[in-house]
């Protein structure tokens, strides 16, 4: 169904639905890897585009279409491109944007294999690729060079919370005949829409708040233009970065909550970060909903809200951060976040435990950084939770 002039409500719930010949209420798993032509024309017809009928599920599906179709009114796109990850989202579009002796500016402080990628993959291919605080705009226009096709950021930023300017970094990339790209996993397009403030194409990572229940990992993809977007889709067809349909049905569930999990979530937030920001073995936070923010204002012009994701810091540092690992109960030790339980990660001495502190550093990674992603449960538990977690650091 068609809701481009409903409300963002609305959308959640029917954008991208459509009518079977059984009245299904909600859109079924077209659980099938190919479809039968109904004949040697309409097979002609499909491969040269004058049917829409569907041929083979790496191309498309109609359960992945639908949620395609649903993501795109909710970002206020052109169309969606399901990925059977967030990486696979990421590395679609350098794969269709980027080519030998192109150069990308990403923001410094972006999800680790994000960086990654192009540090150890997309260079052997003779891909440049420069990182840059690019909550500094200053930062980015001194990084453009004549090769450079692609602006990437990130914002918030994971972990560091920082924030990008999305509408200054459109205006930087118009001026340089650039296209922006924005990692949207940390807002959803419930809280940010960045193509409404310029940007070319917008991703996400599915896995965390737009499916919103931890049990699926997904990607998506999302353009402003026809162009772009047959650009896109034919790299996600050609190296089969597709979903699948089961993971299409489930996302089409989550999605119909976004609203009310982060309405939810960040109603949470809020009073978590108050309460860490008070409490004295807490030696900083970063919660883009705290005046203390350095972003707050940016924050509060270009999102919708605040979020539910925050990192923050112990006095006691690094074995600080370990010992809270192990006093928490409710918060669950996991990677990942946005999903309807709160999770709790301390990323040196879990995740980024191998890797060098320049490396660390680099992704805006202190021994003391504790990432929070809260979660729907009742706040009171929440806080009292990481107050048992953080007396325990202190009692011997
Ligand atoms: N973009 C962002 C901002 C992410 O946080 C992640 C995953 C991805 C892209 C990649 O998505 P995936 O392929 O996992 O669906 N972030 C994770 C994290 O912070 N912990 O575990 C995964």
């Amino acid at each position: 169904m068609k809701t481009n002039d409903k409300g963002f409500n609305t959308k959640l719930i029917h954008a991208g639905a459509f009518d079977d010949e059984f009245g299904s209420a909600t859109v079924p798993i077209y659980q099938t890897s190919t479809f039968r032509f109904k004949s040697a024309q309409h097979g002609a017809d499909c491969f040269s585009g004058k049917s829409d009928g569907y041929i083979y599920t790496r191309i498309a599906n109609p359960t992945i279409r639908a949620f395609e179709q649903n993501i795109a009114e909710l970002e206020n796109g052109y169309d969606g491109i399901a990925t059977s990850s967030g990486m696979a989202a990421i590395t679609t579009v350098h794969m269709a944007l980027l080519g030998a002796g192109s150069h990308i500016i990403s923001s410094d402080a972006i999800y680790g294999p994000a960086r990654g990628v192009l540090e150890q993959d997309f260079s052997r291919f003779n891909v440049e690729a420069t990182f840059v605080n690019t909550s500094k705009i200053e930062n980015i226009i001194q990084a453009i060079k004549p090769n450079t096709k692609v602006l990437y950021i990130e914002t918030p930023a994971n972990p560091t919370m920082e924030i990008t300017d999305i509408a200054a970094c459109s205006k930087i990339a118009k001026e340089h005949n650039l296209i922006l790209v924005v990692d949207n996993t940390f807002c959803s397009p419930y809280l940010q829409k960045p193509l409404d403030l310029g940007a070319d194409v917008v991703l996400h990572s599915i896995t965390k708040f737009i499916n919103g229940h931890a049990d699926i990992v997904g990607g998506v993809i999302v353009t402003k233009e026809v162009e772009l977007y047959k650009k896109i889709r034919h790299s996600m067809v050609y190296m089969g970065c597709n979903m699948d349909p089961t993971q299409a049905f489930m996302v089409l569930r989550g999605v119909k909550t976004l609203a009310l999990r982060i309405e939810r979530a960040q109603e949470n937030a809020i009073k978590v970060a108050e309460f860490l920001e008070s409490h004295p073995e807490v030696e900083w936070i970063k919660y883009p909903g705290l005046k203390s923010h350095p972003q707050y204002e940016l924050a509060k012009k270009q999102m919708n809200g605040f979020g539910s994701m925050m990192s923050f810091g112990l006095k006691g540092g690094y074995e600080a951060g370990k010992k809270l690992m192990d006093h928490v109960h409710l918060a669950l030790l996991a990677v990942s976040l946005g999903g309807v339980e709160t999770l709790i990660q301390h990323p040196a001495s879990m995740t980024h435990a191998a890797v060098s502190k320049e490396h660390k550093l680099a992704a805006g990674i202190t021994d003391d950084l504790i990432r929070f992603s809260v979660g729907i449960e009742d706040v009171e538990d929440i806080i009292e939770d990481l107050n048992n977690g953080l007396l325990s650091i202190y009692n011997k």
